[in-house]
């Protein structure tokens, strides 16, 4: 009997995320340091990325060996049987790995669920300070036990807004330029440094919108669906998708006066 319904692969992946989070915790706290550099010498790999990684596909592997996955440290992985997989796991072992490495509170495991290409479940669970925030399909968002609400703002220029920047110094410049275009426009700005998380936060209104390029899937596959869940409208630039030319979660009536202003301001331009 297929056992791929939204709640069934919830409760897979809290379990894998509480352990893997565990282990990047105790990780922490015996000492981080930088093993490698990927895209730019800032975007760092530390061992904890790689142990925690490895830890979830294991479990993941045990207990869906039919299922792919897509993950930040070792990429995508096909199942161990021929049959094409319904299922797809996209995780990233610790999201906000430079906040990991400095022992800023602000990192976090995500790990969502895909059937047939669409998400129907997701995870972040912040590595330091245990918050938990879930979601399914139709469901609701939630974080530990409580339904999520996210900001009813409907004037951008009250409106609290996180957003990020790349690793490529190039577009960072960029990034920058757009925010000190878009700064007057809002009540502020704050950059936290982990997407899953920042995602998160604006679907339980503690802040009330997001936007940020460059994002991979594994950044934003579990915290776009908790945003969207509690109401958040998620998406790109021209109707597009969420993914990395752009990611936005908004109110329903700020999206489209922050959309625009992004537009303007070329967001999705630059390096
Ligand atoms: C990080 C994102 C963050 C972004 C960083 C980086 P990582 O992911 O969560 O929002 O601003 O540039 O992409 O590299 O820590 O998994």
């Amino acid at each position: 009997m297929d056992r791929s319904s939204a709640p069934e692969l919830l409760d897979i992946a809290v379990e894998v995320a509480r352990n893997a989070a565990d282990t990047a915790y105790r990780m922490r706290a015996e000492g981080v340091s930088v093993t490698a550099t990927k895209s730019t010498v800032t975007d760092v790999v530390t061992a904890a990325d790689r142990a925690v990684e490895r830890q979830i596909s294991d479990a993941l592997r045990r207990l869906r060996p039919d299922d792919a996955m897509l993950g930040e440290e070792y990429g995508a992985a096909q199942p161990g049987s021929d049959a094409p997989a319904r299922v797809r796991w996209i995780v990233d072992p610790i999201d906000g790995t430079v906040n990991y490495l400095y022992g800023l509170p602000h990192s976090a495991v995500s790990i969502a669920a895909e059937v047939d290409g669409e998400v129907v479940a997701g995870v972040v669970r912040n590595i330091h300070t245990g918050e938990e925030w879930t979601a399914t399909l139709g469901g609701g968002a939630w974080r530990d036990g409580r339904r999520l609400r996210c900001s009813a703002e409907t004037d951008l220029g009250q409106t609290l807004v996180i957003t990020g920047f790349g690793y490529d110094p190039a577009r960072r410049a960029h990034q920058a330029r757009v925010v000190a275009e878009l700064i007057p426009h809002v009540r502020d700005i704050r950059r936290l440094g982990a997407a899953a998380i920042d995602l998160c936060l604006v679907a339980e209104g503690r802040a009330d919108a997001y936007y940020e390029k460059g994002l991979a899937a594994w950044d934003q596959a579990a915290g776009a669906l908790v945003a969207a869940e509690a109401g958040l409208r998620v998406g790109g630039l021209g109707g597009r998708a969420p993914g990395p030319d752009m990611v936005i979660a908004a109110p329903p009536a700020i999206f489209a006066p922050l959309h625009d202003r992004l537009v303007d301001l070329d967001a999705d331009g630059g390096p």
